[in-house]
């Protein structure tokens, strides 16, 4: 039975450290996450689920501790003797990461839903948070470029998010339907917050964010939405948010991540967590505004940010 107190909608690498902040401040049971499979791609016939590995490995303590994705101590054996032969090594496939992509795939490939293939997985690696694609359809995000209508990790990782992007492209979410265990975690009675974790909006929320049913139940859940900007001081940790933001003529800052939120889904948040490098733009945010410091580089600064949006007090509620 899924019943959270706390869910989390996260992307990959910058929304795994506040998961572990909450997987490790929370009894388990009480954290459910809702994670992004817009990246998700065929690859050298494998079903490739990026920002679910990233999540799960950060949760199992056997993520790659420099990259955020892939495994740690990770050997590339296989990829080395593929591209000796000729096969692509734009996609890093490590040996032991390559094992959970060949269980993943001979399963995927006998139509198991994703959400019990990722349950099964998780189990093996003894982690007690409830991981959750966002749905079991497939959805892909891909984005109109000066390069042409690219593939999400064409774009991402290839061509490392070079190309000059017009619109993003949330492809399959506007006819996919949250599975019944997401329906179950966003209608739990236990439930008491929902947090937006600080992925890339544009590509790691809006995709979750972008399925009908899903975000209808986000808002009749009845608990403060509470997102953590990815921004700090106009900057972004990791990754192409900022030059994103730009390029589609948004604003690259914490009042930009507001208004992304808010004209996506009107009155989505209760109340967001900046940057204290922010704090100035306090008065130009329509919800509750909290600070604190967000960059998230030890574990103490995971747990942190975690206390922060499990503390932030806000009106809203249960009617
Ligand atoms: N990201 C890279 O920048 N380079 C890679 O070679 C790469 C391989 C890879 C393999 C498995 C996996 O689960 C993730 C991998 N990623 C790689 C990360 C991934 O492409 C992105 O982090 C997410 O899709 C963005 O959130």
């Amino acid at each position: 039975m899924i019943a959270p107190r706390v869910v989390l909608l996260c992307g990959g690498v910058g929304g795994a450290k506040l998961a572990l902040g909450l997987d490790r401040s929370l009894p388990p049971g009480d954290l459910a996450i809702i994670v992004n499979t817009g990246d998700d791609f065929d690859h050298l016939g494998l079903r490739i689920c990026p920002d679910l590995d990233t999540v799960l490995y950060t949760l199992a303590g056997v993520v790659h501790p420099e990259q955020g994705w892939g495994r740690a101590d990770e050997t590339f054996t296989m990829l080395d003797e593929l591209v000796r032969r000729g096969g692509p090594d734009w996609f890093r496939l490590g040996d032991r990461d390559l094992a959970l992509h060949l269980q993943r795939s001979l399963r995927w490939r006998r139509d198991d839903r994703l959400t019990e293939i990722t349950a099964d997985l998780v189990a093996q690696f003894d982690v007690h948070t409830t991981i959750l694609p966002m749905t079991d359809g497939i959805v892909a995000t891909r984005l109109d470029t000066d390069a042409g209508m690219l593939d999400f990790q064409d774009y991402f990782v290839r061509r490392r998010c070079a190309p000059v992007v017009r619109k993003i492209h949330y492809e399959g979410t506007r006819s996919a339907v949250m599975s019944p265990e997401v329906l179950q975690a966003l209608s739990s009675p236990r439930l008491e917050r929902i947090v937006i974790a600080p992925s890339n909006p544009l590509l790691s929320i809006a995709p979750i964010l972008s399925i009908p049913d899903l975000s209808d139940q986000l808002r009749s859940a009845g608990v403060p939405i509470i997102a953590v900007a990815p921004l700090i001081g106009g900057r972004a940790i990791k990754g192409p948010t900022v030059k994103l933001m730009q390029e589609l003529g948004m604003q690259a800052d914490a009042c930009g991540i507001y208004e992304f939120y808010t004209d996506r889904c009107a009155g989505l948040l209760d109340a967001i967590l900046i940057d204290t490098a922010d704090g100035h733009q306090a008065s130009k945010i329509g919800c509750v505004v909290a600070c604190t410091d967000t960059l998230m580089q030890t574990m103490a600064d995971r747990l942190r940010v975690a206390q922060s949006v499990l503390e932030l007090s806000v009106k809203g509620g249960r009617p």
